[in-house]
């Protein structure tokens, strides 16, 4: 492999651990755990993994060497910068446990363990990854590990390479189907634990122990950088507003972090929109106000974050949606033999009347791209909607309304841009090298302690990592039931921007200031060398959340 003279340097940056990590480790048993909602049900559906109590990693006394263990590990879902450390925290782990021990990848997401598609992760491999960006290593696929064929398929080449223990990195859905492995595996006495890590640029797997995901902090960086940058243009050549669009499936919690980093003209917040039940055109006015209030001192130009779940909390759009995912997964062989175009008809002749008039008043291409394929956990593929554009051409629309009755006397060019795949896969920044590190190590000390249905959790990361606190959280405890592809099932439930949580409430003491200002602020690209202040500094939402507790 070619590398850059960076990855060179890079390669040789050792992460930063919890002092409890360094040497022997001792589990301690916490307090017993409940499910955050629908105790009763999740009982019933995890009876050999349910309440299970929170471990505490604690530096441990001198002990004897333990046997081998073999691991399998899964990257699922889509990409988050750190997952190659989480590995090789994991093989170093699992080799201090016992220098025999082997550790095997499996291709291309969960779909490797059902297809036996693996490698073996030797000390090479391991070492050309370290500190890397991507998931390249082994790949990462969205296959959804959920019906007992799948798992004895996995379990036949679990056996046969003697696993005892899978670690499945992923987000909520992926580690809700660790649970629901880990739960089978233990209900057939398989000899396997499954160990979950908390991986997702969008940020909304987290809790109280589960202070954030790993490579939100990487991505919201990158998309920092490059929105500081759009900005310094805007003041440059003061002649457009930047509609950008930033991925995060359905929290808006990217959108909100990179707001605080930049000080955008207006960054909307679904989970707001959701609360004050606005509706499309609202979210229009309010930006077409912003820009004609800009107008008025000739500042032509701005910048629109848009979270790219925007569409799905708009109340009335997420009716319409929650009605055509039920109705394409009961339909969708007869909808995929109509014409495309004849589809559009097709559906507005099947919808409630509320949601087929929405339907009908939406522009084509939106229109279409909500009928396009879900993901496999049966989730409408937002990062196909384009959201930016909709709102820029909607905006336009109502300002040269407002043009015809003299309420606005500006120019308004807009250009639109979406970031999303640009972040996945950068390098992690030292926050996410030492997180993801350390998660993987800790992972690997559930498995030595005998663990399954746990989630991997380092917590205190706001602190220098030499008092970061590892452990395991059994990951029953962040389940509920809702609603997905038409059926009601256990899942870990999302984190969604808190209205009346620390990050939030910053940025609307600051949005007012922000929407007439120019005085954006430029972050510039993630350092991986230099003083700590610049090259260690956790996201500010954390900081937020933590300072908060
Ligand atoms: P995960 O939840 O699997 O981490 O993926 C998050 C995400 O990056 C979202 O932000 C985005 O909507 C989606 O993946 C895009 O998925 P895909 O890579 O399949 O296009």
């Amino acid at each position: 492999m070619t590398k850059s003279a960076l990855q060179i340097e890079r390669a040789k940056y050792q992460p930063k651990v919890p002092a409890a990590l360094k040497g022997n480790v001792k589990a301690v048993d916490g307090e017993y755990t409940q499910s955050v909602a629908d105790q009763e049900d999740i009982k019933k559906l995890f009876p050999h993994t349910y309440g299970m109590p929170i471990i505490t990693f604690e530096k441990g006394k001198e002990s004897k060497p333990a046997a081998a263990v073999n691991v399998g590990v899964i990257l699922s879902g889509g990409q988050a910068p750190g997952g190659h450390n989480v590995i090789a925290g994991l093989f170093d782990g699992i080799k201090a446990i016992n220098k025999d021990s082997r550790l095997y990848g499996f291709i291309l997401g969960p779909g490797g363990l059902i297809d036996h598609k693996y490698k073996e992760l030797t000390a090479d491999i391991i070492d050309e990854y370290r500190n890397t960006g991507g998931f390249d290593m082994i790949g990462s696929g969205r296959t959804k590990l959920e019906t007992e064929e799948q798992f004895n398929k996995g379990l036949e080449i679990l056996k046969k390479l003697d696993i005892k223990a899978l670690v499945i990195i992923g987000g909520d859905d992926s580690n809700t189907n660790a649970c629901i492995l880990a739960e089978y595996y233990k209900s057939i006495d398989a000899g396997v634990q499954v160990i979950g890590c908390p991986k997702t640029i969008d940020g909304d797997l987290k809790n109280e122990q589960i202070e954030t995901s790993f490579g939100f902090d990487t991505a919201c960086k990158v998309y920092s950088e490059v929105i500081g940058n759009i900005q310094r243009d805007c003041n440059s050549a003061q002649k457009y507003w930047h509609f950008i669009k930033l991925m995060g499936r359905s929290a808006s919690h990217i959108a909100l972090e990179c707001a605080l980093q930049t000080h955008p003209n207006i960054c909307i917040i679904s989970e707001e929109a959701e609360a004050l039940e606005l509706t499309l055109d609202d979210v229009v006015n309010q930006i077409a106000k912003t820009v004609a209030l800009r107008a008025e001192d000739d500042r032509n130009f701005g910048t629109v974050l848009i979270p790219e779940g925007l569409i799905e909390f708009i109340p009335a759009m997420k009716r319409l949606m929650a009605e055509l995912n039920d109705f394409l997964a009961k339909n969708d062989a007869e909808f995929r033999i109509i014409k495309r175009s004849e589809q559009r008809k097709y559906i507005i002749s099947k919808l409630t009347k509320d949601n087929s008039e929405l339907y009908a008043s939406l522009p084509d291409g939106v229109a279409r791209q909500l009928t396009l394929d879900r993901d496999p956990h049966g989730n409408v593929q937002v990062s196909l909607i384009e959201t930016e554009k909709l709102l820029a051409e909607m905006v336009a629309t109502r300002l040269a309304e407002w043009k015809m009755d003299c309420k606005f006397n500006g120019k308004f060019a807009a250009q639109v841009h979406f970031f999303g795949y640009e972040g996945r896969c950068a390098a992690p920044s030292n926050y996410d090298a030492d997180y993801c590190y350390s998660l993987g190590y800790t992972a690997s000390c559930l498995i030595a302690a005998g663990k399954t249905g746990y989630m991997s959790s380092v917590r205190n990361t706001t602190a220098p990592a030499d008092k970061w606190i590892a452990g395991g959280i059994p990951i029953t405890m962040m389940m509920n039931m809702e609603k997905r592809h038409g059926c009601i099932k256990p899942v870990i439930q999302k984190a969604l921007v808190k209205l009346n949580g620390a990050p939030f409430k910053e940025f609307v003491a600051n949005r007012e200031a922000w929407a007439l200002s120019t005085d954006y602020v430029y972050p510039g690209p993630i350092q991986y060398f230099g003083p700590t202040e610049v090259c260690d500094q956790p996201t500010i939402t954390l900081k937020l959340e933590q300072k908060e507790k």
